[in-house]
């Protein structure tokens, strides 16, 4: 049977993206079949027929070594794979547990908390560096809080993640360490950056820190991916980078040497809109970042990036695949910023259009989750809700306390100390 009520409206969607041809027998199906493996055989022996070349063409050279035939059956092998991959999706997401999808809120609670209250630090200038008041930038992931359920499935202390500068939410999930965040963020001496450093890392637990200059941390993160693949290991490195950073030749090569090599890596490129003052609009002309794999051989979906679990089953089917040795994949998570580029931006340059095309103000994935029918299972009723915001916000009250009291002798401790 159908595994959940919104299989039908989430297949048709999907072929809607990556291959329309492939509607009519969707439907047709779907009236007949509800079972996901019907479904997945009937779409893929459509794919077969229309991917083999019956005529006498099918043997034609079309240049030394490659047969018409053969060329079909490159398109054949991309699209099962996208297509095969949606059905494992399926499956990972019907898998999810009512502890899990907690664990996905929680993650996004303490995400929007803290980035809340990091926000509120730099307006009040309640943190100084020296004699200098709010030294400290910082970048929000307000609205991009559902990417951090991306970890969900993966390996946490093994696997290996390479955030981005909003990835305050990958940090968390993957270390549980609140109080890593603000130090960090607070530019204290005694952190794993040992304070020279604004951008959350720690390497002793799996994540390596963003660079300033965007794409070069992929490139290191690439030569872990290899050093662990010539050590034998299967962990996954998950490599994130923006719509701005994907335009950076730096990001293509790690792309083009990950996918020959076979490496155990997961692109993930968070469109949110904006780069900067760069709207998506004048970044690419590709229709989709997802596409930009193509190129180099690597299977690239687009997923909405408000939607945590969405994400945990899209990184989980990534990382899975990598891991039975079929290399690199990319996720592209469509979200939006919404709010400037760092703390000291108003982003008054972008006017209506920061949210243009998004109306989704109560989409975000920490509204959403929530309200989303598939979520029920995490409380009886909607009113829950604000209890356990509290519940799972708590913490950062007693760390922030904590913190705050040994400000006043960390209070000139600078990041060059
Ligand atoms: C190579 C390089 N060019 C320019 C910059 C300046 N810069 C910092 S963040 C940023 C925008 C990045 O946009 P995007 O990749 O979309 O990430 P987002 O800020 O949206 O998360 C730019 C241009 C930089 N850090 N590195
Ligand atoms: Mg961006």
């Amino acid at each position: 049977m159908v595994d959940s009520p919104d299989l039908e409206r989430a297949l048709l969607e999907f072929l809607a993206l990556e291959c329309p041809f492939l509607l009519p027998v969707a439907r047709r199906t779907l009236r007949e079949t509800s079972s996901l493996s019907s479904l997945e055989s009937a779409l893929r022996s459509e794919l077969e027929q229309l991917t083999t070349l019956p005529g006498p063409e099918a043997e034609a050279a079309l240049y030394p070594g490659t047969t018409a035939c053969q060329a079909a059956s490159w398109h054949r092998e991309c699209l099962d794979e996208i297509l095969g991959g949606f059905f494992r999706r399926r499956e990972i997401l019907g898998s999810i547990t009512r502890d899990e999808k907690l664990q996905l809120y929680r993650w996004m609670v303490l995400t929007r908390t803290l980035d809340t209250r990091l926000k509120e630090l730099f307006d009040s200038k309640d943190i100084a560096w020296n004699q200098y008041p709010s030294p400290m930038k910082g970048f929000r992931s307000l609205g991009q809080e559902a990417i951090a359920g991306l970890a969900l499935r993966l390996r946490r202390g093994e696997d290996i993640v390479g955030p981005v500068i909003r990835d305050l939410g990958v940090a968390l999930a993957w270390t549980d360490d609140v109080d890593n965040a603000l130090l960090v963020q607070a530019g204290k001496a005694s952190t794993p950056m040992g304070g020279r450093d604004l951008h959350i890392g720690d390497l002793a637990r799996g994540v390596l820190p963003p660079t300033a200059p965007l794409a070069m941390a992929t490139q290191t993160l690439i030569g872990i991916a290899y050093a662990l693949k010539m050590d034998g290991r299967d962990s996954v490195c998950v490599s994130f980078i923006g719509d701005g950073g994907s335009s950076l030749g730096e990001w293509h090569e790690a792309l083009n040497f990950a996918a020959v090599q076979k490496l155990n890596v997961v692109f993930v490129i968070e469109n949110n809109q904006w780069a900067l003052g760069t709207h998506v609009s004048e970044q690419t002309a590709a229709k989709r970042f997802a596409l930009k794999g193509a190129g180099y051989g690597i299977p690239g979906i687009t997923l909405f990036g408000n939607n945590p679990e969405e994400i945990a089953a899209g990184a989980a089917w990534a990382a899975d695949r990598a891991r039975a040795g079929h290399g690199p994949a990319l996720l592209e998570l469509v979200t939006y910023r919404r709010a400037g580029h760092a703390h000291h931006d108003d982003a008054r340059f972008c006017g209506t259009r920061l949210h243009k095309g998004y109306e989704l103000e109560n989409e975000d994935g920490y509204g959403r989750l929530p309200i989303r029918s598939s979520c029920t299972g995490i409380a009886s009723h909607p009113k829950e809700f604000p209890a356990m915001r509290t519940r799972f916000s708590a913490r950062r009250n007693c760390v922030w306390m904590r913190q705050r009291n040994g400000c006043a002798a960390h209070l000139g401790r600078s990041r060059t100390v």
